[in-house]
């Protein structure tokens, strides 16, 4: 199935029939309102568990063909150049991902104290069963707890409390989900799938936190 948006470049997406997509929805309408114009309104398609990037907005058509299409936005924006030199394409499923939202980059802390780190993880596969905190960029790690309910591809807020003693820090999360699935080090993943895989890229997020408060992309 292509699905085709109505923006200005005719976004298009090729979808696979599979048994993935029974619970995918076109949708008109969000929290009892019609979509929201950034949201993909009149219609939207939604395939949960998949990543964000297949979910086209302002849907103009859907045509079915015998074969994926390699459209435009496939082969230009989600095709991923492997190191050796293959394309990586047609990939779907979201695979766990977390990172930290307080504190996060461009953020800046009063000074030492108590703080609550807390941050979102997500998976397409399920459940998210576990997410670990680290305050010494992946030297060590310890377990957040996790907001109830933890639904089945859907957010899942996690939370740790710190007492920050005002030195640097470099914090990051790492989600664990039903399968087993861990959230791959960001290197681990450039080593795997090189440095042309941005759209997809579901590594660890590392923030620095500085003496003076200010908290910056480590990995910039
Ligand atoms: N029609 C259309 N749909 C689109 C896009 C687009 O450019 N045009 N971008 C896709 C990408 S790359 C992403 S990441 C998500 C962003 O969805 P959001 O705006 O709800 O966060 O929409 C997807 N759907
Ligand atoms: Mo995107």
């Amino acid at each position: 199935m292509i699905a085709e948006g109505a923006d200005a470049c005719r976004m298009q997406r090729s979808v696979p029939l599979t048994q993935d997509l029974d619970d995918a929805l076109l949708a008109y309408g969000q929290n009892g309102e019609p979509l929201r114009p950034e949201q993909g309104f009149p219609l939207r398609l939604l395939t949960p568990g998949w990543e964000g990037n297949v979910q086209v907005k302002w849907l103009r058509r859907l045509f079915f063909t015998a074969a994926p299409h390699y459209t435009r936005d496939e082969t230009s924006r989600y095709s991923d150049l492997m190191p050796d030199g293959k394309a990586r394409i047609f990939t779907l499923m979201q695979e766990a991902k977390s990172l930290v939202t307080f504190p996060s980059g461009g953020r800046r802390l009063a000074g030492a104290g108590w703080y609550e780190i807390t941050g979102l993880a997500w998976t397409g596969r399920g459940r998210i069963t576990r997410v670990e905190v680290t305050l010494d960029g992946g030297n060590s790690w310890q377990d957040a707890r996790l907001d109830e309910p933890v639904l089945r591809k859907a957010f899942t807020r996690f939370r740790l409390p710190w007492r920050w003693d005002g030195k640097d820090a470099v914090i990051a999360s790492r989600a664990t989900d039903e399968s087993g699935y861990v959230q791959p080090m960001r290197e681990q993943l450039i080593a795997v799938r090189g440095r042309n895989s941005g759209s997809h890229f579901n590594g660890v997020k590392m923030w620095r936190v500085q003496a003076d408060g200010s908290v910056t992309n480590e990995d910039a």
